[in-house]
């Protein structure tokens, strides 16, 4: 299904007076909010492939009903999302899981839904159906030389279907480590993955970019071989000027300071991406700022200060994705969930006076420092970013607008209760 323009208006018709209401409450403290509400409308969020169907955890899974079944099913998906919020303009593909049969035709779908292709994401996690070696004891840290061949020639056509559909990144997640003491040589594992993302290096075409994603813990859960940003950082400074480390909110161990990783990996020109979500205990993948909405601040107010030192384009020069699970709620009203808390938390950063700021650090003091950044993350920033959105021509309440359209409701009635997405 497709979201007809007219219903967007009618809704935002019926919304503009309360709105206009708040946002001239909003305007007339804060001065000109025009650069402000610009880079707000061009922030687009990449949203993956794997979240469109209901997730599970390894008890269970409880399907949702109206799944997308189909590659072309998740990009309609990804343009009811978009047509709702114009911020949700990309979507990451998972290979196997979403091979292009037709990369034209894929092609041709999204574009008529103003959707791009961000970083393909490869697979050397799980075993396929038909699949010749196993990954039961890792990829590319294998010790057995062909099965780190076959990881190397999966990641490789996974770079040609990127070709195909005009995507120019590819995250690498490896799930690769140990289990127990002893099992792994540290050395040679690291040794052994990075001379495959090595080859894997050498396939990307020149405007490509590789994403080395690390997680410090499970599947493996004694050592795991891209655990941390420090190890990640290492395979991308060994492999060249292409390759960057990618930031999964759920991949540290419990409390790490994330902002302070992103802050200093922006410092040496290595941050190439994000995966947005929340987490209370690990990777929790819960919908992004519905636990820690604070820390989410504080990771954009050094986005957007080290960006901005190094004229960097807040929206294309890196790679924003969403990765998250959705057990319980509805995967749609989720990620316009998620998509909201994002642009919420990079509006506030984008409000922190940071003249004031920089001078107060200057002076050591410290309260004040707080107050600055405390006084942008208790501002109410809603209305400031559904003014974006009205601007763009989406729904002023995109979550709002679903439910009255009883958008899953018509997808069931298209797609059945049954139809199960693939995925995890
Ligand atoms: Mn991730």
């Amino acid at each position: 299904m497709q979201l007809e323009k007219s219903r967007i208006e009618e809704h935002n018709h019926n919304h503009l007076r309360d709105h206009q209401r708040k946002f001239d409450f909003f305007s007339s403290s804060h001065g000109n909010l025009e650069n402000i509400l610009k880079k707000l409308m061009d922030f687009q969020v990449a949203i993956p492939s794997w979240a469109l169907g209901t997730g599970g955890t390894r008890f269970a899974r409880f399907s949702g009903a109206g799944e997308p079944g189909s590659l072309e099913e998740k990009i309609d998906d990804v343009g009811i999302l978009h047509a709702l919020n114009q911020s949700s303009g990309a979507i990451s593909l998972h290979i196997p899981w979403d091979i292009p049969e037709n990369a034209a035709s894929i092609k041709s779908r999204a574009s008529k839904l103003g959707i791009k292709f961000d970083a393909v994401n490869s697979n050397t996690f799980q075993d396929q159906p038909g699949q010749k070696l196993s990954y039961k004891f890792g990829s590319l840290q294998h010790v057995d030389k062909s099965v780190r061949k076959q990881a190397i020639d999966h990641n490789i056509e996974v770079i040609k279907y990127g070709i195909e559909l005009g995507s120019s990144a590819l995250t690498v997640w490896l799930a690769d480590g140990s289990c127990f003491p002893g099992q792994l040589n540290f050395r040679n594992a690291f040794q052994n993955t990075l001379s495959g993302l090595q080859e894997i290096y050498q396939a990307l075409p020149n405007s490509w970019k590789v994403f080395v994603e690390y997680k410090a813990f499970e599947p493996n859960f004694y050592s795991t071989t891209v655990g941390d940003w420090g190890q990640s950082y290492l395979y991308a400074s060994k492999l060249g000027p292409k390759a960057f480390t990618l930031v999964d909110l759920g991949h540290h161990l419990p409390n790490a300071n994330i902002e302070q990783i992103v802050s200093l990996l922006l410092m040496e020109s290595k941050l190439g991406g994000f995966h947005f979500n929340d987490s209370k205990y690990g990777d929790d993948d819960l919908t992004v700022g519905s636990i820690r909405p604070y820390q989410l601040f504080l990771i954009f107010n050094e986005l957007v200060e080290g960006m901005d030192v190094k004229n960097m384009n807040h929206a294309n020069d890196l790679g924003w994705m969403i990765d998250a699970s959705h057990n319980v709620k509805d995967p749609l009203e989720d990620l316009l969930q998620s998509v909201e808390a994002i642009k919420i938390a990079y509006a506030q950063a984008l409000l922190i006076d940071r003249k004031s700021l920089t001078e107060a650090q200057q002076r050591n003091d410290v309260a004040a420092c707080q107050e600055i950044l405390q006084e942008a993350f208790r501002t109410d920033t809603r209305s400031l970013v559904a003014e974006a959105r009205l601007r763009k021509g989406a729904a002023l309440k995109p979550l709002e607008l679903f439910r009255s359209l009883k958008v899953r409701e018509q997808l069931i009635k298209e797609r059945g209760s049954n139809r199960i997405a693939t995925g995890l």
